[in-house]
């Protein structure tokens, strides 16, 4: 499938803000693609499918959790349960089979420890897309423009202080694990 059939279907999927949301992600995506050598395509497909499970009901997300044995997302937010959702769908209805594509989408929302440069490239470009406008975003920009990942570093940082300040429930494992991780760059 092309790109343009692609968007095509994406847009169809998700309400025009959140297009538009997805079409920043891409335009990021590309460019810090380009900035750090990696595959250009695969950051566009990771990037144009990223959220497409944000909009399923609660009850559609964790059923196919638990048809994938991904029933820990569970334990914590909600919020974050489109984001393997959103892998899972990714396979399924758009017959996306490479891994890091997958894994770029299913790691978008929490990250991870040690990622892949795809993978770091989707979760920052989801951070600081241009229609972003939480406070700090500027200063991630422009770390983006230089080192990924203290880019990565500093959003994790940031999100794990504002998860904590705003009591959103528990942390996800994974968004603790990569923060450990990543610090050492700060
Ligand atoms: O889907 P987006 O809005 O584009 O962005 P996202 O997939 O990064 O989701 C952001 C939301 O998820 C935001 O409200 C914060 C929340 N979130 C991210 N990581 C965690 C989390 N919430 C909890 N409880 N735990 C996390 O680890
Ligand atoms: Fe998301
Ligand atoms: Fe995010
Ligand atoms: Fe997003």
């Amino acid at each position: 499938m092309n790109l343009e059939t692609l968007k095509s279907q994406v847009k169809q999927q998700l309400p025009s803000k959140r297009y538009d949301h997805t079409l920043g992600v891409v335009a990021t995506s590309e460019q810090l693609a380009k900035r750090y050598n990696t595959s250009v395509e695969s950051a566009q497909i990771a990037a144009l499918l990223h959220d497409i499970a944000k909009y399923l009901p609660n009850d559609l997300l964790k059923e196919k959790l638990e048809s994938a044995k991904e029933t820990d997302y569970l334990n914590y937010s909600p919020l974050v349960w489109h984001a393997p959702v959103g892998a899972i769908v990714a396979k399924e209805t758009y017959q996306i089979k490479d891994s890091d594509i997958l894994n770029a989408i299913k790691y978008h929302t929490t990250g991870k420890a040690a990622m892949t440069t795809l993978e770091k490239i989707v979760f920052l470009a989801d951070y600081i897309e241009p229609n972003r406008t939480q406070p700090g975003v500027e200063e991630i920009r422009e770390l983006a423009t230089k080192d990924l990942d203290v880019a990565v570093a500093q959003t994790l940082a940031n999100t794990v202080a504002y998860l904590s300040s705003k009591g959103k429930g528990d942390i996800h494992p994974d968004t603790l694990a990569a923060y450990e991780y990543y610090r050492q760059y700060l």
